[in-house]
């Protein structure tokens, strides 16, 4: 008898984690409408109903080839009624009324704006929202609102963190990182995670993870990274006009999230929970690559990079966790507990049979304890 997961040879799984997800996505006018219904959803507090759209534009997004009749979507997995009469009617008048609907919607694009502000999420959004705010003037200009430290950084660098970063960009910061991490402990290594590490050329932030192979050195070298990015002139680094003159002092925001790691804690079932690693959310300054921004005067400009620094018994579940996708990374877990019956999140992989935490120190083991095929990082663009 077939195990439950079992699929045809042909088949396209339920789980993001049996699919090969490059960025070559062939179905962009499908999933672009898809993700929209997905993120108004998100922004009326429907979670269940957003996630079902957001594994039908992910299904589409790993097929080989551009849809070409309705019927095709018959064998798909995730591809519900609503999904289809969507898919049906771009099929038919080259878009979606429902879409455009939304897009013109005056709660979805105030949302869309004010969630575009770093720590600004949807519950704030909301409130302003309900408020009868409209505008950043408006909120900027309203007595009542207090904005938190992150939020009054959001507001002061939007434009330059609204504008995603390039690949070229993530290299000039992974010298910067490297530099300082290496300078507080030298046998520290810096990796890029996230989007960039599934191939991608742009992201909204970069996000690095740092390996340190002595035990509890996890705790103390984000704190002291940071130090040195506020004390230190980085002389070197201006010499190598990796930075400019008033460039010196990088940081322009940093919030540092101490490690509530327990080794003993069961991975948790709530997907949307942080990690409990140490880690720092920053922006920094970067040169800029080329012609000096004239209007702003300056030749930086302002980026956002996230620091995690997992003990080393457990970089390879943070890794898996922080390279994503997001959609992937929750039908990792889903799959687990459903066709595993294991628990696991960005900390650990616990079997509930023999109850034991599952040892890992790759990513391909962790693949291997789930009995999944290994899934290179550029094909987790679920
Ligand atoms: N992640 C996680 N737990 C969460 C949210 C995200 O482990 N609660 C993971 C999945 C993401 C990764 O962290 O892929 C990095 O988060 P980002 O928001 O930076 O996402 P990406 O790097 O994938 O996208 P972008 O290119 O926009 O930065
Ligand atoms: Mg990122």
């Amino acid at each position: 008898c077939a195990h439950p997961s079992a699929t045809p040879e042909s088949a396209v799984s339920q789980y993001a984690c049996q699919r090969r997800t490059t960025l070559d996505n062939h179905n962009k006018i499908f999933t672009d409408a898809l993700e929209v219904l997905a993120e108004n959803l998100e922004f009326c507090g429907n979670l269940g109903q957003s996630l079902a759209f957001r594994r039908a534009a992910s299904v589409l997004k790993s097929l080989p080839a551009a849809l070409r009749h309705l019927q095709e979507t018959q064998r798909l997995p995730c591809l519900g009624e609503h999904s289809r009469a969507i898919i049906e009617e771009i099929f038919e008048c080259g878009s979606s009324s429902r879409v455009e609907e939304i897009l013109n919607d005056e709660r979805y694009r105030t949302m869309k704006l004010f969630s575009s502000v770093f720590g600004v999420g949807p519950k704030t959004s909301e409130n302003w929202f309900f408020r009868g705010l409209r505008t950043f003037e408006q909120v900027l200009s309203e007595p009542s609102i207090r904005l938190n430290r992150m939020q009054t950084a959001g507001f002061l660098f939007y434009e330059d963190i609204s504008n995603p970063v390039s690949r070229t960009e993530a290299n000039a910061l992974k010298i910067l990182v490297e530099e300082a991490v290496i300078c507080v402990n030298p046998s520290a290594t810096v990796s890029i995670t996230g989007g960039f590490s599934r191939g991608k050329e742009f992201g909204h932030d970069v996000d690095f993870i740092i390996k340190t192979p002595e035990a509890g050195q996890e705790d103390v070298i984000l704190p002291a990274v940071i130090e040195r990015f506020k004390s230190q002139v980085q002389k070197r680094l201006f010499q190598q006009k990796v930075l400019s003159e008033d460039c010196l002092n990088i940081l322009l925001y940093s919030d540092f999230q101490e490690s509530t790691f327990d080794l003993r804690q069961l991975p948790t079932h709530c997907f949307e929970a942080m990690d409990h690693f140490s880690k720092c959310f920053l922006i920094i300054k970067l040169k800029r690559e080329q012609e000096t921004d004239a209007r702003a005067g300056r030749d930086w400009r302002a980026v956002r990079v996230d620091l995690v620094a997992p003990p080393l018994e457990r970089f390879a579940y943070a890794l898996l966790g922080w390279t994503g996708s997001t959609l992937f990374g929750r039908d990792l877990r889903r799959f687990a507990r459903l066709e595993r019956g294991k628990l696991l999140d960005n900390h650990a992989l616990y079997d509930k049979a023999t109850n034991t935490f599952l040892p890992a120190n790759t990513e391909e083991d962790i693949f291997a304890h789930l009995g999944l095929e290994y899934i290179e990082p550029w094909q987790r663009n679920a």
